[in-house]
């Protein structure tokens, strides 16, 4: 809004023509977002717990979780809330690119809000069932996925980090990817969601990342050099990339350990499949998975427990996902923690590196 306030202004005087630069807009919605979480952050805690929004815990979990009962959750709806703001201020709202990441990340909010209602006003720790669940994610996943297929300016290929000339042409099967994909991050986020932190933290490195990405994709002297996909109207996502990855800094000021809030379905599911569409649009979504690795790992973890339980009777964690391993092992949940914070960063800084290693 403000792009489209001010910018015009430079006609008048030249400082305006600061708000026609990308790099600038994303530096101002990084900076709106952290400030709006951080600053609204009390007062959206106090208004969960006034309404005693308070997460309900599984007894079958690890008991070392039971302290946690009571802890207000549904925080992701102020997560929401700055990157909607920041991204609305600071964007071209005439890029479509700005629309379709924005339009999934809220209605997959939704379906998790939908999801935490259940568990904190029914009081039913177990929320929606888990086929509800995939069957609304997976038709909104379809519907954007064909937005996209219909809307894009390039071919529907899949690109392979590592070998600039690797792509797969993917043609119609392009939808069900898509689906796939959004579906996949968007669970697999939710899955990490279990401990303090956990899932905020990689949050933050993989949108930084995409923030890069995102940037390079759009401008086409850079995407040459790179001999990376130029996608048109790419570069704007780095700004909603820069709120998403400052709303979720400023959350994280209330979610780290021991949590003031939890961020809830609302905030996992949407945030989830938000990185997944901007992947899919700045045409990096096997980039996403080795990025997003902790997400992949904790979603693998599930399948493999949960396959292995089937065949032989057996667990290969003590419990999944992973995380919940590592705590019955007796590390300290602040130590789990910060140590898949420290494989994000390193898998987004690897991410970072197929820039230049293709
Ligand atoms: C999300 N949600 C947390 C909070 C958060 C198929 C199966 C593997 C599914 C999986 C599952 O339900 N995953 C969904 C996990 C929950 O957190 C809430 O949920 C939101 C995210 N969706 O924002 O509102 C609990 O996680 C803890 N937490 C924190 N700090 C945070 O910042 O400590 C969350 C955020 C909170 C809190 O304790 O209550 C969750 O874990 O429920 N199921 C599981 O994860 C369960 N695993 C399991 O059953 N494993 C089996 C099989 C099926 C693979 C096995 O290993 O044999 C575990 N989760 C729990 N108890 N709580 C184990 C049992």
């Amino acid at each position: 809004m403000l792009f489209h306030l001010l910018y015009p202004l430079h006609t008048s005087h030249v400082f305006f023509n600061v708000f026609k630069y990308i790099t600038f807009r994303t530096f101002a919605a990084a900076i709106t977002g952290v400030f709006l979480c951080m600053l609204l952050g009390p007062a959206y805690i106090r208004l969960l717990q006034r309404k005693q929004l308070g997460q309900a815990i599984r007894d079958d979990g690890p008991k070392s979780h039971y302290i946690k009962k009571g802890t207000p959750t549904m925080g992701g709806g102020l997560i929401l809330m700055a990157i909607t703001i920041s991204t609305l201020l600071w964007a071209d709202l005439t890029n479509k690119n700005i629309w379709i990441v924005l339009g999934t990340m809220l209605l997959f909010g939704v379906i998790g809000f939908l999801d935490d209602y259940r568990k904190v006003i029914k009081k039913d720790s177990k929320g929606l069932s888990a086929r509800q669940k995939l069957i609304f994610q997976t038709i909104l996943a379809l519907v954007v996925a064909c937005l996209i297929y219909f809307m894009r300016d390039t071919p529907p290929v899949l690109k392979f980090p590592f070998f600039k000339s690797w792509s797969l042409d993917l043609g119609g099967l392009f939808v069900p990817f898509v689906a796939f994909v959004i579906v996949g991050t968007s669970n697999a986020v939710n899955l990490t969601d279990g401990l303090d932190g956990l899932a905020v933290g990689p949050t933050i490195s993989t949108s930084v990342t995409f923030l890069v990405l995102a940037y390079c994709a759009g401008h086409v002297k850079i995407a040459e050099y790179l001999q990376i996909p130029y996608v048109t109207g790419a570069g704007e996502l780095a700004v909603i990339c820069g709120a998403l990855a400052s709303a979720c800094l400023g959350f994280l000021w209330f979610n780290t350990y021991p949590a003031q809030v939890f961020m809830g379905d609302v905030g996992s599911l949407a945030l989830g499949a938000a990185l997944a569409v901007i992947s899919v649009i700045t045409k990096n979504e096997l980039l996403l998975a080795l990025c997003g690795g902790i997400f992949v790992i904790e979603a693998l973890s599930v399948m493999a427990q949960v396959i292995s339980f089937k065949i032989t009777g057996k667990r290969v964690f003590k419990m999944a996902p992973i995380h919940h391993h590592f705590e019955l092992k007796g590390w300290a949940e602040p130590k789990v923690i910060v140590r898949f914070w420290i494989i994000s960063i390193l898998l987004a800084l690897f991410t970072l590196s197929t820039l230049k290693l293709r």
